[in-house]
């Protein structure tokens, strides 16, 4: 029988392997892990106490906030604010970073994260869930965080990972070197280590894609969806919940390929993308890489991007090796 291996004890094993740590990065993970649990208590009793539908509020990119996602975001604040392991926090929902209040220490890592992704299904019961990145500040220690800490690459994050609240609530984390996914036991409230090393399939047979965009995509997007359905490729099947942590979960258990490319409905020249650097396509990108997979924007690797405002978005193409380079051969129109 296998050991059992709680996320705590996980990271402390991991935190032994760096003999300069300093317990700094693993004491924010435990925190982190702590507001997950609150979300996830949330998320599953939220069709009793009536806590579905909207806030009546608009986020930074002009999405619908609902209840929940306004819960989650601030039970990450009221949780990571005060621990002294952050200089400023950046989120999805919120217009400019999150500082640290003036009476707390500020610490030498930034938060960025997607308090509730996928909450535009929440109603549907659909899996929804929390993405983080952390990056180590560029300003100096003891200062106020600026946005010059939070505008960081995929290339230069610490740790990264995402909670999938569903039938059952997992943790998949990366802290560099291998990612492990850890399946929160609700019975004793402890996240165990249920999916040591993952690595994903070199080659899948599932690409996920909102085909609904599909006379808003670029000719070669086109043609290699059209590709992926025939029987020269095939068989391939569709899967698309339009919740990214759940399609980038099952991508990166199964192999195959996510995608989101730009979209040329409103603006025909230059087009328009959906997920957002920071707080969605980085760190799920940084994940699967670390997994053994690729994430692309179709021009560059998603981790190369550096981006210049808080919301800036990106075309993405995430999944296993050799699905991602059947798309780039397209994309370049090679095939
Ligand atoms: P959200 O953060 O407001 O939930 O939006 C992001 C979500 C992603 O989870 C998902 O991949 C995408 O939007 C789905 O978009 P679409 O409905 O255009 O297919
Ligand atoms: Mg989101």
């Amino acid at each position: 029988m296998s050991a059992i291996v709680s996320v705590q004890r996980h990271l402390l094993e991991t935190q032994r392997h760096h003999p300069t740590a300093t317990g700094d990065l693993t004491a924010l993970l435990w925190d982190l892990t702590l507001a997950f649990k609150l979300i996830n208590a949330e998320v599953n009793k939220a069709g009793l106490v009536n806590l579905y539908g909207l806030d009546g509020d608009r986020n930074a990119s002009g999405d619908d906030v609902t209840k929940l996602d306004r819960f989650a975001q601030d039970t990450i604040f009221r949780m990571m604010d005060h621990g002294g392991h952050l200089c400023c926090m950046a989120s999805e929902e919120e217009r400019e970073i999150i500082p640290i209040p003036a009476k707390y220490a500020k610490g030498k890592y930034v938060l960025s994260y997607d308090p509730l992704d996928g909450s535009s299904n929440i109603d549907a019961n659909v899996s929804v869930g929390t993405i983080f990145a952390i990056h180590r500040r560029r300003t100096p220690e003891g200062t106020d965080g600026t946005e010059e800490d939070v505008l960081q690459s995929g290339r230069a994050l610490v740790a990264a990972g995402y909670v999938i609240y569903g039938s059952s609530t997992m943790l998949v984390l990366s802290t560099g070197q291998r990612v492990d996914g850890f399946t929160l036991d609700p019975s004793v409230g402890e996240f165990l280590l249920s999916h040591p090393d993952i690595r994903i399939p070199k080659r899948g047979k599932i690409y996920s894609v909102n085909e609904g965009n599909q006379s808003f995509w670029r000719e070669n997007t086109r043609r290699y969806v059209d590709w992926i359905k025939s029987p020269e490729a095939g068989p391939y099947k569709g899967r698309y919940i339009g919740s990214m942590i759940a399609d980038v979960h099952r991508t990166l258990l199964y192999g195959g390929i996510f995608l989101y490319p730009r979209t040329f409905r409103h603006d025909p020249v230059k087009g328009e993308c959906k997920l957002r650097l920071l707080y969605e396509a980085g760190p799920m990108g940084w994940i699967v890489e670390r997994a053994g997979g690729v994430a692309t924007t179709g021009d560059e690797p998603v981790a190369d991007l550096v981006p210049t405002h808080l919301h800036d978005t990106c075309p993405v193409a995430i999944g296993s090796p050799d699905d991602v380079a059947d798309y780039l051969a397209f994309y370049r129109g090679e095939r």
